[in-house]
């Protein structure tokens, strides 16, 4: 399913991450791997809910979206779950994070599936409630003037520092996947810009031995 990084090139990797809280890893989803998971995603949309509110503990910011919790996609499918438990994966987040990575317990939080369907849907700004979020691409717009591009600030977890100068905005495609420090840096995916397009995602959340329990309300409201 993953197409791993070389053990060579992930040296140069950790200190990106480190450096950023962000590392982009194309083509981490190998091709017989994204078809799989675009099909799972799928199945798995219908039982989907749309969402569109504010979140009142992220500053009010907007949530245009269709979600699917960890623990419904754990009972629908088997192959993402398996996934997320992924030894060699799990591997390569340790070497990347510098120390070692384990599966969150919570069942809503550890592995969501992020639909962006309507023109000016979006994943409004936050943090998330655990230290990783492994986030693998099987839609994206074509090209970045289609929105749906991830927007985070390095070394910043304050939502006014996006926007603000020192912020980024990456564009994706299928089979890619990125690795940010989600707890510590502030981000948000910007709004899709025309009709037609579609961004699908699973986030894979990951944290370290002995920190467990969100942190905020946020992925109740959004996943519940
Ligand atoms: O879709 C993305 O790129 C980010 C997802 C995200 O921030 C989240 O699920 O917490
Ligand atoms: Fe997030």
């Amino acid at each position: 399913m993953f197409s791993f990084p070389l053990p060579a090139r992930r040296e140069s990797l950790r200190r990106r991450f480190s450096d950023d809280g962000y590392v982009t890893l194309p083509r981490l989803v190998s091709p017989v791997g994204l078809a799989t998971l675009a099909s799972e995603a799928r199945r798995l949309e219908a039982d989907a809910a749309r969402r569109d509110f504010r979140m009142p503990c992220m500053a009010d910011s907007p949530r245009h979206m269709t979600t699917l919790g960890g623990h419904r996609i754990a009972h629908a499918s088997p192959v993402i779950t398996r996934l997320y438990e992924d030894r060699d994966l799990m591997r390569l987040l340790s070497s990347l994070l510098g120390e070692a990575v384990v599966a969150v317990h919570d069942p809503v939080e550890r592995h969501v599936l992020n639909v962006l369907h309507r023109p000016g849907d979006t994943h409004g700004a936050h943090t998330d409630d655990y230290p990783l979020a492994l986030v693998l691409f099987l839609e994206a717009p074509p090209h970045p003037a289609d929105g749906g591009l991830l927007e985070f600030h390095p070394g910043r977890a304050d939502l006014d520092a996006l926007g603000a100068p020192g912020a980024r905005r990456v564009h994706h495609r299928p089979g890619d996947g990125y690795l940010l420090r989600s707890d510590l840096t502030a981000h948000r995916v910007t709004p899709l810009g025309r009709p037609g397009v579609r961004r699908t995602v699973l986030n894979f959340a990951y944290t370290t031995p002995g920190r467990q329990g969100a942190t905020s309300s946020s992925a109740s409201l959004l996943y519940d």
